[in-house]
């Protein structure tokens, strides 16, 4: 996650500081030694899957039966000694919970990263039932499959209901350390000075806004896509509701999307070559739990011919959605009700590449119905995620309403020469100061996207509720990763009620990595 730089301190205090068990002994509100639960081991080590036919050396973290990830129940405590199995620190952040910020889980900022060989402990409260994940924040380690399910049981499990989990995935046999560096070397326009084209040139939207490269996207490479954005510089910079007009269905120029062209995607670490195939009852009802634990790919989910009952996304209810199609950006879960019709069939459940063919899934196989190969593309490409789902959210359990005391503009920006990402124009480093908030506040972040990519945004350690799209206010879904797709500004709210220090940044790995990464931190 965060700059070289940073990475190598933290590597660098791992080494000299005695780190055992200093997590949760550093952390204020962790109850001390709750007896009634169990302490989890969780390890975190090699594993071998088989991709497309070869055998590929992933990381994962899991308990000593094998178990990927945890499975709990509201109410309880997380206890969990994390153990790190491999030859180089790791550290797993906990995605949407809230425990005290040093439990995190976010190398440099949370705390140090785990030595090889040491472990960590942690003990909080769980506050809330759902479908959340457990994934590395070191480095670039989330590429390498170090990711998990963490499920918390609650009063929408209903007794007799089967529960499938699809953890997703992208994998590639090309080293993260050197898809980053491609990226990086930037396409065959880095430096060079940008071209306008005859599409940039037609009047849209987007005229006058001085991104002339913009629908210029070479064949090579997306990057140079946005060698003439330069977004930061104030001179460039749109009016917002420029910018707003083109996110509400403008049609300005295309979005820029997967940045890295990926060997797999994966479903439960498998392909469609060799699926998991789950059987379920004829004439049941599931709960089908997926979870996006992609590093750079949002998909469309598709059920197929089965209706699916939205009920959840990251793990917070909603005012239930029917659809057979949902979209599902990087770091979000969604939670769907699906009823299995009686008569015996396979069902697939397909999740589609945003803007491309490349599919993956599982089969729901409901009585001895045959199953048949799903291909691994899609007959069409499908379209960019767009945010009609998000605007028709509405959560069950709104935050109150509250005047914000304070409002942060964040806007989202980058330069495609050299792949730097930022927020508000700077890539994050150590001195880049946190964004101001104080306890007890409620807080309002405007997200802005200045650049042609979605950017899929997450603030640790609170749950937010989206609060408006491109100027339109509405009592959104909580959760805690949002889309914002290019050009659209999306406001969500939170209260501050969890003091600490705390990451918030992009979830697509090499942009926060580049850094689009900022913090906020009260106390
Ligand atoms: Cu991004």
């Amino acid at each position: 996650m965060l700059s070289r730089r940073t990475a190598m301190l933290t590597a660098l205090a791992a080494s000299t500081l005695q780190i055992e068990r200093t997590l949760a002994q550093n952390a204020p509100t962790a109850p001390q030694g709750s007896a009634a639960s169990p302490i989890t081991v969780l390890q975190v080590k090699r594993r071998t899957i088989e991709v497309n036919g070869k055998s590929a050396s992933v990381l994962g973290v899991s308990q000593p039966d094998g178990t990927q990830g945890l499975v709990t129940k509201v109410g309880q405590q997380f206890r969990v000694r994390l153990e790190n199995q491999l030859d180089v620190p790791t550290l797993i952040h906990w995605h949407g919970m809230t425990p005290p910020w040093q439990q995190d889980g976010v190398p440099g900022i949370s705390g140090p990263p785990v030595a090889p060989g040491g472990s960590a402990e942690y003990d909080f409260p769980l506050r809330f039932g759902g479908t959340f994940w457990m994934h590395s924040h070191q480095g670039l380690q989330e590429q390498e499959q170090l990711a998990a399910p963490l499920i918390i049981h609650d009063d929408r499990d209903r007794t007799g209901q089967q529960e499938v989990v699809v953890l997703l995935s992208d994998f590639s046999f090309t080293p993260a350390e050197q898809i980053f560096e491609s990226l990086r070397k930037a396409g065959p326009m880095a430096g060079m000075a940008p071209t306008p084209t005859p599409a940039a040139a037609k009047p849209s939207a987007m005229a006058g806004m001085n991104m002339p490269a913009a629908a210029a996207k070479p064949a090579a490479s997306s990057m140079g896509t946005m060698a003439g954005m330069n977004m930061p510089s104030a001179a460039t910079k749109p009016a917002a509701g420029a910018m707003g007009a083109m996110g509400g269905g403008g049609k300005a120029a295309p979005p820029d999307l997967n940045d890295v062209k990926y060997d797999a995607f994966l479903a439960n670490d498998r392909t469609l070559a060799d699926p998991e195939v789950i059987s379920v009852e004829p004439g049941g009802t599931i709960l089908l739990r997926v979870i996006n634990g992609s590093s750079m790919s949002s998909y469309h989910l598709s059920l197929g011919a089965l209706n699916g009952e939205l009920i959840a996304v990251d793990g917070f209810r909603v005012k239930p959605v029917i659809g057979r199609r949902f979209p599902i950006t990087v770091a979000q879960r969604l939670d769907i009700r699906i009823k299995i019709p009686r008569k015996p069939a396979a069902h697939p459940i397909l999740a589609i590449l945003e803007g491309e063919r490349s599919q993956t899934g599982v089969i729901l196989k409901a009585g001895g119905a045959p199953v048949s190969r799903i291909p691994d593309k899609a007959a069409a490409a499908s379209p960019a995620l767009t945010l009609d789902l998000e605007r028709s959210l509405r959560a069950t359990r709104p935050l109150a309403p509250r005047k914000a005391h304070r409002v942060h503009q964040v806007d989202l920006t980058g330069e495609m020469v050299g792949y730097v990402w930022s927020i508000n124009g700077v890539p994050w480093t150590k001195d880049v100061p946190p964004l101001a908030v104080a306890k007890g506040e409620r807080v309002e972040l405007v997200f802005q996207n200045r650049t042609l990519m979605p950017h899929p945004m997450h603030l640790h350690g609170h749950e937010f509720q989206v609060v408006e799209i491109n100027g339109k206010r509405f009592p959104g879904a909580v959760r805690d990763t949002v889309l914002v797709t290019p050009g659209a500004r999306v406001v969500v709210a939170f209260d501050a009620n969890n003091p600490g220090y705390w990451a918030m940044h992009c979830h697509l790995l090499y942009h926060m990595d580049a850094g689009m990464f900022t913090t906020v931190r009260y106390v």
